[in-house]
């Protein structure tokens, strides 16, 4: 019997971040025009869903008013909808723009907050889209001030099957809800291994399992590199998660991890 537990529904989530600040983006694609040549880069490279954000999480990153997230976010989703119907998934914690983006052609939500904020778990269940429940410790702000579990892994997973219940009180479907361990929201570098190795755990909760470790600073505290620099750290974890079951992949370099994850599906394929 094989011991892999690759998903047979692998699939890329292509990270369009249109804040001028954006982490590992630097600013590159803070314009309509940038970011939308962006999505279609991803969309030739055989992105699976688009992860489109207007709010970033980085820790000293000013808060966006909704008006300004409904700028950035919903003329972008509505020009990739007029070429092309790949799956969108709106990275918002707003209800409001959960709403517009939805109507604009969007057909997932990606909550960092797991729904805890408004009231998004009510408009989660009425917008009857897949959602992404993530967990975090703290703030964007503060999370990684200290980080603190007595155990990472079980605590990470009652925290999300409480949000599953949740969820499913409110009235979201089971099949739409999907969870995320939240890589790099407040843990550190040891948090993030542990999780990452007991990724197959993270399937018992019985909902597809999202990861994002693109770029991310576990990847610049092992390797010593800057965002720029991170494209094989980010490769090597991407393997490792479709490996450990992972089921959706968010990264920022599509065509390099398609070509990764193409590996690890012909292995999933093999017959035992
Ligand atoms: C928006 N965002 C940044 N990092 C993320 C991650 O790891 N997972 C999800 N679901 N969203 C993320």
């Amino acid at each position: 019997m094989s011991r892999l537990n690759i998903s047979a529904n692998l699939q890329i989530m292509g990270v369009i971040n249109t804040t001028p600040d954006s982490f590992s983006d630097g600013g590159q694609f803070d314009s309509l025009d940038k970011a939308f040549a962006q999505a279609q880069h991803m969309i030739a490279a055989g992105v699976d869903i688009l992860d489109i954000g207007g709010e970033s999480t980085r820790p000293s990153a000013e808060e966006v008013s909704e008006e300004e997230e409904l700028q950035r976010t919903i003329p972008l989703i509505r020009a990739v909808r007029e070429v092309s119907d790949v799956p969108i998934s709106i990275d918002s914690n707003k209800s409001s723009v959960m709403r517009a983006a939805v109507r604009a052609g969007a057909s997932m939500i990606n909550s960092i907050w797991a729904l805890r904020l408004e009231d998004s778990l009510q408009v989660a269940a009425q917008l009857d889209v897949p959602v992404c429940l993530m967990h975090m410790q703290g703030t964007p702000a503060t999370m990684q001030d200290n980080p603190d579990y007595e155990d990472v892994v079980g605590e990470v997973m009652e925290f999300l099957s409480q949000r599953i219940e949740a969820a499913l009180a409110a009235g979201v479907a089971r099949h739409n809800i999907i969870i995320d361990p939240g890589f790099g929201f407040g843990k550190t570098l040891q948090h993030n291994l542990q999780l990452l190795k007991s990724l197959p755990e993270f399937r018992k909760l019985g909902a597809p399992v999202l990861v994002g470790m693109s770029r991310k600073g576990m990847i610049g505290a092992i390797l010593d590199k800057p965002a720029h620099q991170r494209l094989y750290g980010s490769l090597s974890v991407a393997v490792m998660a479709a490996m450990l079951g992972a089921d959706i992949i968010r990264v920022h370099d599509v065509a390099e991890t398609a070509d990764a994850l193409a590996m690890v599906r012909a292995l999933g394929q093999v017959a035992s």
